[in-house]
Protein backbone atom coordinates (compact mmCIF):
# COMPACT_ATOMS: atom_id res chain seq x y z
CA UNK A 1 0.00 0.00 0.00
CA UNK A 2 1.71 2.84 -1.22
CA UNK A 3 1.61 6.48 1.20
CA UNK A 4 0.51 9.31 0.11
CA UNK A 5 2.81 11.63 0.61
CA UNK A 6 1.09 14.76 2.04
CA UNK A 7 3.83 16.73 2.91
CA UNK A 8 4.25 18.15 -0.39
CA UNK A 9 1.22 20.60 -1.38
CA UNK A 10 0.96 21.94 -4.26
CA UNK A 11 0.59 25.26 -5.73
CA UNK A 12 -3.38 25.35 -5.08
CA UNK A 13 -3.34 23.54 -1.88
CA UNK A 14 -0.25 26.09 -0.49
CA UNK A 15 -2.32 29.62 -2.21
CA UNK A 16 -5.72 27.94 -0.34
CA UNK A 17 -3.62 27.73 2.68
CA UNK A 18 -2.58 31.24 2.39
CA UNK A 19 -5.85 32.45 1.43
CA UNK A 20 -7.35 30.94 5.02
CA UNK A 21 -4.50 32.84 6.90
CA UNK A 22 -6.89 35.95 5.67
CA UNK A 23 -10.20 35.13 6.39
CA UNK A 24 -11.29 38.84 4.55
CA UNK A 25 -8.80 37.54 1.40
CA UNK A 26 -11.89 36.85 -1.81
CA UNK A 27 -9.58 34.32 -2.96
CA UNK A 28 -9.10 36.32 -6.20
CA UNK A 29 -5.19 36.22 -5.85
CA UNK A 30 -5.55 32.41 -5.34
CA UNK A 31 -6.97 32.03 -8.71
CA UNK A 32 -4.92 34.48 -10.32
CA UNK A 33 -1.54 32.29 -9.46
CA UNK A 34 -3.50 29.08 -10.35
CA UNK A 35 -4.47 30.18 -13.54
CA UNK A 36 -0.56 31.13 -14.24
CA UNK A 37 0.34 27.76 -13.32
CA UNK A 38 -2.51 26.30 -15.71
CA UNK A 39 -1.17 28.44 -18.59
CA UNK A 40 2.95 27.32 -17.68
CA UNK A 41 1.99 24.06 -17.95
CA UNK A 42 0.75 24.62 -21.43
CA UNK A 43 3.44 26.47 -22.25
CA UNK A 44 6.01 23.54 -20.78
CA UNK A 45 4.73 21.16 -23.10
CA UNK A 46 5.50 22.94 -26.12
CA UNK A 47 9.04 24.40 -24.91
CA UNK A 48 9.71 21.04 -23.87
CA UNK A 49 9.13 20.09 -27.44
CA UNK A 50 10.49 23.41 -29.36
CA UNK A 51 13.15 21.02 -30.81
CA UNK A 52 10.94 18.79 -32.88
CA UNK A 53 9.19 21.19 -34.42
CA UNK A 54 11.27 21.47 -37.24
CA UNK A 55 10.27 17.43 -37.66
CA UNK A 56 6.77 18.66 -37.34
CA UNK A 57 6.66 21.62 -39.31
CA UNK A 58 8.82 25.48 -38.44
CA UNK A 59 6.80 27.85 -36.87
CA UNK A 60 4.46 29.76 -39.37
CA UNK A 61 4.00 26.81 -41.11
CA UNK A 62 1.32 24.08 -40.77
CA UNK A 63 1.92 21.07 -39.05
CA UNK A 64 1.30 17.44 -39.53
CA UNK A 65 -1.95 17.43 -37.71
CA UNK A 66 -2.79 20.35 -40.28
CA UNK A 67 -2.89 22.97 -37.10
CA UNK A 68 -0.97 26.48 -38.03
CA UNK A 69 2.31 25.76 -35.60
CA UNK A 70 2.60 29.43 -34.19
CA UNK A 71 6.32 31.17 -32.75
CA UNK A 72 6.66 29.69 -29.27
CA UNK A 73 6.31 33.66 -28.05
CA UNK A 74 3.22 34.19 -29.66
CA UNK A 75 1.87 30.62 -28.53
CA UNK A 76 2.90 31.34 -25.14
CA UNK A 77 1.24 35.20 -25.35
CA UNK A 78 -1.96 33.03 -25.92
CA UNK A 79 -1.64 30.94 -23.51
CA UNK A 80 -1.42 33.72 -20.89
CA UNK A 81 -4.28 36.01 -21.99
CA UNK A 82 -6.47 32.38 -22.32
CA UNK A 83 -6.21 31.62 -18.78
CA UNK A 84 -6.53 34.94 -17.18
CA UNK A 85 -9.34 36.28 -19.63
CA UNK A 86 -11.58 32.99 -19.12
CA UNK A 87 -10.65 33.49 -15.32
CA UNK A 88 -12.97 35.33 -12.69
CA UNK A 89 -9.59 37.41 -10.72
CA UNK A 90 -7.89 39.67 -13.67
CA UNK A 91 -9.59 42.83 -15.41
CA UNK A 92 -6.73 43.08 -18.03
CA UNK A 93 -3.03 42.17 -18.95
CA UNK A 94 0.14 44.08 -20.49
CA UNK A 95 2.17 41.99 -22.22
CA UNK A 96 5.87 41.89 -23.73
CA UNK A 97 3.95 40.70 -27.19
CA UNK A 98 1.68 43.58 -27.23
CA UNK A 99 1.44 47.20 -27.85
CA UNK A 100 -1.29 48.35 -25.74
CA UNK A 101 -3.24 46.51 -23.00
CA UNK A 102 -5.99 44.07 -23.61
CA UNK A 103 -8.60 44.98 -21.40
CA UNK A 104 -10.73 42.16 -21.37
CA UNK A 105 -13.95 44.25 -20.59
CA UNK A 106 -16.80 41.54 -19.53
CA UNK A 107 -19.09 41.69 -16.89
CA UNK A 108 -16.88 39.18 -14.57
CA UNK A 109 -13.53 40.65 -15.34
CA UNK A 110 -14.67 44.18 -15.07
CA UNK A 111 -15.55 43.07 -10.64
CA UNK A 112 -11.77 41.86 -10.92
CA UNK A 113 -9.28 43.65 -8.65
CA UNK A 114 -6.21 42.42 -10.54
CA UNK A 115 -4.21 43.35 -13.95
CA UNK A 116 -1.41 41.68 -14.95
CA UNK A 117 1.74 42.30 -16.99
CA UNK A 118 4.10 39.83 -18.45
CA UNK A 119 7.04 38.93 -20.42
CA UNK A 120 5.47 35.32 -21.90
CA UNK A 121 8.30 33.90 -23.14
CA UNK A 122 11.82 35.60 -22.01
CA UNK A 123 14.92 35.00 -23.87
CA UNK A 124 12.81 33.13 -26.54
CA UNK A 125 16.35 33.68 -28.96
CA UNK A 126 17.56 31.03 -26.05
CA UNK A 127 15.01 28.24 -27.68
CA UNK A 128 16.85 27.34 -31.01
CA UNK A 129 20.19 26.27 -29.02
CA UNK A 130 18.28 24.87 -25.46
CA UNK A 131 18.97 27.10 -23.07
CA UNK A 132 16.17 27.49 -20.56
CA UNK A 133 14.02 30.61 -20.67
CA UNK A 134 11.11 32.16 -18.80
CA UNK A 135 8.07 33.97 -18.73
CA UNK A 136 7.48 36.95 -16.13
CA UNK A 137 4.24 38.52 -14.43
CA UNK A 138 3.65 41.04 -12.09
CA UNK A 139 0.35 41.60 -10.62
CA UNK A 140 -1.35 44.83 -9.51
CA UNK A 141 -4.38 45.72 -7.56
CA UNK A 142 -6.45 48.11 -10.05
CA UNK A 143 -6.71 52.01 -8.67
CA UNK A 144 -9.57 52.52 -11.42
CA UNK A 145 -13.36 51.51 -10.35
CA UNK A 146 -14.24 48.07 -9.98
CA UNK A 147 -16.95 47.53 -11.86
CA UNK A 148 -15.88 49.33 -15.47
CA UNK A 149 -13.04 48.25 -17.57
CA UNK A 150 -9.68 48.43 -16.34
CA UNK A 151 -7.27 51.31 -17.71
CA UNK A 152 -3.90 52.12 -18.25
CA UNK A 153 -3.78 53.67 -15.11
CA UNK A 154 -3.84 50.39 -13.61
CA UNK A 155 -1.17 49.29 -15.08
CA UNK A 156 1.59 52.49 -15.14
CA UNK A 157 1.87 51.66 -11.22
CA UNK A 158 4.88 51.75 -9.26
CA UNK A 159 6.60 48.57 -8.66
CA UNK A 160 6.01 49.14 -4.89
CA UNK A 161 2.57 48.57 -5.49
CA UNK A 162 2.87 45.30 -6.54
CA UNK A 163 0.44 42.50 -4.76
CA UNK A 164 2.54 39.67 -6.42
CA UNK A 165 5.33 38.68 -8.35
CA UNK A 166 6.88 35.52 -10.02
CA UNK A 167 8.09 33.38 -12.98
CA UNK A 168 8.06 30.02 -14.48
CA UNK A 169 11.67 28.68 -15.25
CA UNK A 170 11.74 26.13 -17.79
CA UNK A 171 15.05 24.20 -17.51
CA UNK A 172 16.36 21.24 -16.08
CA UNK A 173 12.92 21.16 -14.26
CA UNK A 174 10.04 23.56 -14.26
CA UNK A 175 9.80 25.66 -11.93
CA UNK A 176 6.89 28.54 -10.77
CA UNK A 177 8.94 30.99 -8.35
CA UNK A 178 6.49 33.62 -6.48
CA UNK A 179 6.45 36.29 -3.99
CA UNK A 180 3.67 37.85 -2.03
CA UNK A 181 4.87 40.35 1.19
CA UNK A 182 4.69 37.43 2.61
CA UNK A 183 7.49 35.46 1.07
CA UNK A 184 8.76 34.03 -1.83
CA UNK A 185 8.18 29.95 -2.33
CA UNK A 186 9.17 27.87 -5.39
CA UNK A 187 7.51 24.82 -7.05
CA UNK A 188 9.07 22.72 -8.54
CA UNK A 189 6.65 20.29 -12.00
CA UNK A 190 5.90 16.91 -10.87
CA UNK A 191 5.41 15.99 -14.63
CA UNK A 192 3.74 12.44 -13.10
CA UNK A 193 0.94 14.23 -11.83
CA UNK A 194 1.05 17.45 -13.48
CA UNK A 195 1.04 20.00 -10.57
CA UNK A 196 3.36 22.74 -9.00
CA UNK A 197 4.94 20.88 -5.90
CA UNK A 198 6.31 23.47 -3.26
CA UNK A 199 10.06 22.22 -3.33
CA UNK A 200 11.47 25.70 -2.25
CA UNK A 201 9.65 27.38 1.10
CA UNK A 202 10.55 30.80 2.24
CA UNK A 203 13.67 31.36 -0.34
CA UNK A 204 15.92 34.07 0.75
CA UNK A 205 18.83 35.28 -1.03
CA UNK A 206 22.41 34.93 0.49
CA UNK A 207 23.79 38.19 1.65
CA UNK A 208 27.38 37.11 0.31
CA UNK A 209 27.23 36.21 -3.16
CA UNK A 210 30.48 34.92 -5.07
CA UNK A 211 29.08 35.40 -8.77
CA UNK A 212 28.88 38.48 -11.09
CA UNK A 213 26.10 37.93 -13.81
CA UNK A 214 27.06 40.69 -16.55
CA UNK A 215 27.89 40.81 -20.47
CA UNK A 216 31.02 41.46 -21.16
CA UNK A 217 30.83 42.29 -24.41
CA UNK A 218 29.44 45.71 -24.14
CA UNK A 219 32.51 46.39 -21.38
CA UNK A 220 33.70 49.51 -23.03
CA UNK A 221 30.34 50.95 -23.39
CA UNK A 222 29.39 50.79 -19.59
CA UNK A 223 30.00 53.93 -17.24
CA UNK A 224 33.37 54.24 -14.86
CA UNK A 225 31.50 52.88 -11.74
CA UNK A 226 30.27 49.90 -13.53
CA UNK A 227 33.51 48.97 -15.26
CA UNK A 228 35.21 49.72 -12.03
CA UNK A 229 32.98 47.11 -9.88
CA UNK A 230 33.16 44.37 -12.60
CA UNK A 231 37.10 44.80 -12.58
CA UNK A 232 36.87 44.47 -8.72
CA UNK A 233 34.59 41.58 -8.83
CA UNK A 234 38.20 39.95 -10.64
CA UNK A 235 40.62 40.96 -8.18
CA UNK A 236 41.23 38.85 -5.40
CA UNK A 237 40.13 41.15 -2.73
CA UNK A 238 40.50 39.76 1.30
CA UNK A 239 37.14 41.76 2.05
CA UNK A 240 35.24 39.96 -0.86
CA UNK A 241 36.86 36.81 -1.44
CA UNK A 242 37.55 37.64 -4.51
CA UNK A 243 37.79 37.22 -7.73
CA UNK A 244 34.62 35.96 -8.17
CA UNK A 245 32.73 34.00 -10.78
CA UNK A 246 31.22 35.01 -14.21
CA UNK A 247 28.01 33.24 -15.20
CA UNK A 248 26.18 34.65 -17.65
CA UNK A 249 23.45 32.24 -19.63
CA UNK A 250 22.18 35.37 -21.40
CA UNK A 251 18.48 34.67 -20.21
CA UNK A 252 17.34 36.50 -17.41
CA UNK A 253 15.37 34.40 -15.71
CA UNK A 254 17.85 31.97 -15.84
CA UNK A 255 20.93 33.95 -14.00
CA UNK A 256 18.26 35.94 -11.80
CA UNK A 257 16.70 32.55 -10.39
CA UNK A 258 20.68 31.37 -10.18
CA UNK A 259 21.69 34.51 -8.18
CA UNK A 260 18.64 33.83 -5.65
CA UNK A 261 19.45 30.77 -4.93
CA UNK A 262 23.21 30.71 -5.16
CA UNK A 263 23.93 34.32 -4.04
CA UNK A 264 25.29 36.51 -6.54
CA UNK A 265 24.54 39.93 -8.53
CA UNK A 266 23.00 41.01 -11.96
CA UNK A 267 23.75 43.27 -14.06
CA UNK A 268 22.17 44.75 -17.18
CA UNK A 269 23.87 48.20 -17.34
CA UNK A 270 22.77 50.91 -19.61
CA UNK A 271 25.91 51.60 -22.24
CA UNK A 272 27.00 54.66 -24.22
CA UNK A 273 24.37 53.70 -27.15
CA UNK A 274 21.49 52.39 -25.28
CA UNK A 275 21.45 54.45 -21.84
CA UNK A 276 18.24 53.39 -20.70
CA UNK A 277 19.65 49.43 -21.12
CA UNK A 278 17.32 46.68 -22.57
CA UNK A 279 15.31 45.53 -19.75
CA UNK A 280 11.98 45.98 -19.97
CA UNK A 281 10.91 47.84 -16.54
CA UNK A 282 7.25 46.83 -15.83
CA UNK A 283 7.50 43.13 -16.43
CA UNK A 284 11.59 42.50 -16.25
CA UNK A 285 12.77 44.56 -13.42
CA UNK A 286 9.95 45.37 -11.49
CA UNK A 287 9.03 41.65 -10.93
CA UNK A 288 12.33 40.57 -10.20
CA UNK A 289 12.83 43.47 -8.11
CA UNK A 290 10.09 42.58 -5.65
CA UNK A 291 11.06 38.91 -5.44
CA UNK A 292 14.78 39.61 -4.70
CA UNK A 293 13.43 42.38 -2.01
CA UNK A 294 11.40 40.15 -0.60
CA UNK A 295 14.08 37.67 -0.53
CA UNK A 296 15.87 40.04 1.13
CA UNK A 297 18.00 41.45 -1.86
CA UNK A 298 18.15 44.69 -3.19
CA UNK A 299 17.44 45.57 -6.67
CA UNK A 300 18.36 49.08 -8.48
CA UNK A 301 18.60 50.86 -11.88
CA UNK A 302 22.09 52.42 -10.83
CA UNK A 303 20.75 55.60 -8.81
CA UNK A 304 17.36 54.45 -7.28
CA UNK A 305 15.52 51.60 -5.78
CA UNK A 306 13.69 49.74 -8.90
CA UNK A 307 10.32 49.62 -6.78
CA UNK A 308 10.51 53.49 -6.71
CA UNK A 309 10.20 54.26 -10.53
CA UNK A 310 7.28 56.33 -11.56
CA UNK A 311 6.97 54.79 -15.07
CA UNK A 312 6.36 56.75 -17.98
CA UNK A 313 5.33 54.19 -20.27
CA UNK A 314 3.89 50.22 -21.13
CA UNK A 315 7.16 48.96 -22.44
CA UNK A 316 9.82 51.88 -20.97
CA UNK A 317 13.53 50.33 -20.56
CA UNK A 318 15.56 50.65 -17.44
CA UNK A 319 18.86 49.76 -16.56
CA UNK A 320 18.93 47.02 -13.87
CA UNK A 321 21.51 45.54 -11.33
CA UNK A 322 19.72 43.39 -8.43
CA UNK A 323 21.17 40.45 -6.31
CA UNK A 324 22.99 39.94 -2.80
CA UNK A 325 23.25 43.09 -0.58
CA UNK A 326 26.85 42.99 0.29
CA UNK A 327 27.23 42.93 -3.07
CA UNK A 328 24.89 45.62 -3.96
CA UNK A 329 26.97 47.51 -1.55
CA UNK A 330 30.32 47.11 -3.20
CA UNK A 331 29.01 47.86 -6.44
CA UNK A 332 27.06 51.04 -4.86
CA UNK A 333 30.56 52.16 -3.17
CA UNK A 334 32.01 51.58 -6.75
CA UNK A 335 29.53 53.81 -8.29
CA UNK A 336 29.30 56.19 -6.04
P1 LIG B 1 22.33 40.38 -24.10
C1 LIG B 1 16.96 37.83 -23.49
O1 LIG B 1 16.88 38.28 -24.82
C2 LIG B 1 17.03 39.05 -22.58
O2 LIG B 1 15.91 39.85 -22.73
C3 LIG B 1 17.20 38.62 -21.13
O3 LIG B 1 16.56 37.43 -20.85
C4 LIG B 1 18.70 38.50 -20.99
O4 LIG B 1 19.16 38.70 -19.67
C5 LIG B 1 19.20 39.61 -21.91
O5 LIG B 1 18.19 39.81 -22.91
C6 LIG B 1 20.50 39.24 -22.58
O6 LIG B 1 20.87 40.35 -23.38
O7 LIG B 1 22.38 41.76 -24.73
O8 LIG B 1 23.35 40.22 -23.01
O9 LIG B 1 22.33 39.24 -25.07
Amino acid sequence: MTTVNRQVLTLDEFTIQQLRNFPKATGQLSNLLRDIGLAAKRINVEVNKAGLVDILGSYGSVNVQGEEVKKLDVFANNQMIGVLRHGISCAGVGSEEMDDIVVFDDEVSNQSKYVVLYDPLDGSSNIDVNVSIGTIFSVFRRVSEVGKPCTMADFIQKGIYQVAAGYIIYGSSTMLVYATRRGVNGFTLDPSIGEFCLSHPSMKCPEFGQIYSVNHGNYFQYEEGVRKYITACQQKNASNGGPYTQRYIGSMVSDVHRNLIKGGIFMYPGTTGKPEGKLRLMYECNPFAFILEVAGGRATDGTQRILEIQPGSLHERSPFFAGSSSMMDELEDCMA
